[in-house]
């Protein structure tokens, strides 16, 4: 058998790639990863998969879009370090928390943050462009100020009723995550699943964890700042950063 050519087409930093960052990292697949800056990426993903978003992976010229499917394939292809639980109700429901937290909470962490990110264009390059050669750097942050009606639309922080949907959700969620680890220091059952990788890396934007993947450039200005203080000691992202920690290989 061939060597398997792995590649995962990401935003930097994005919270939705992280989960496929994750389980890539957690099973040590060896993986390249090509990076796109969000707007630019949109005709490079569409003709590679049919549809817009990131996180895509392609495993032997066979094309899987979306973090859950991508570890849904990682898992069959590479069943070492399971992600899902062997019981099947404990895996029925890490499945189902992560499919709740990928539709409900990583687009309200991701609009929260948002309605800071979306006053500070330069700290925004900062974030996804930060691998990017000089002039394409340059040239999204010339973009950015008419980009910016699309960015805010694609991120749902247009409308103030939106955005406080969007904090309430991501609030729930917290205290959703505290109660949950509280026994056993895992969502589901006693030991690291599907359901604690989605919790802590659609959580990381603001649990600020000490990965280069997801560590945060410095300095963050004010707008983003704010937010973030918020909620940086509630227990919730204390226990994504100790996930973090203990499961999140470098
Ligand atoms: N449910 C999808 C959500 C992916 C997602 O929202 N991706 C965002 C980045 S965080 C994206 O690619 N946005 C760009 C766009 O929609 O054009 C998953 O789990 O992968």
């Amino acid at each position: 058998m061939g060597v398997v050519m792995l590649v995962l087409h990401q935003f930097e930093f994005s919270h939705f790639n992280e989960k496929a960052r994750w389980a890539l990292d957690y099973k040590g697949v060896a993986h390249e990863r090509k990076s796109y800056l969000p707007g630019p990426h949109m005709p490079a993903i569409r003709k590679l998969s049919g549809q817009q978003q990131t996180p895509v992976l392609t495993i032997d010229g066979e094309v899987v879009a979306g973090s859950a499917h991508i570890i849904d394939a990682l898992e069959e292809r590479y069943p070492e370090k399971p992600l899902y639980p062997v019981d099947s109700e404990l895996r029925q429901q890490a499945l189902a928390l992560q499919g709740r937290f990928d539709e409900q909470v990583g687009p309200a962490a991701r609009s929260a943050l948002f309605s800071g990110l979306i006053q500070t264009p330069g700290y925004l390059v900062k974030m996804f462009a930060r691998r990017a050669s000089t002039p394409k750097r340059l040239l999204y942050r010339a973009s950015l100020p008419l980009a910016k009606r699309m960015i805010a639309k694609g991120n749902n922080v247009v409308d103030k009723q939106d955005i406080a949907r969007a904090f309430a959700r991501f609030e729930e969620a917290l205290e959703e995550v505290a109660d949950m680890s509280l026994g056993t220091g895992f969502l589901v059952g006693e030991s690291f699943s599907v359901a604690d990788l989605t919790a802590a890396a659609l959580l990381a934007p603001f649990a600020n964890p000490d990965h280069p993947d997801m560590s945060r450039p410095q300095p963050v200005p004010a707008e983003v700042a704010d937010i973030m203080a918020r909620y940086s000691e509630h227990p919730a992202l204390h226990w994504a950063r100790a996930i973090y920690r203990d499961h999140r290989p470098v």
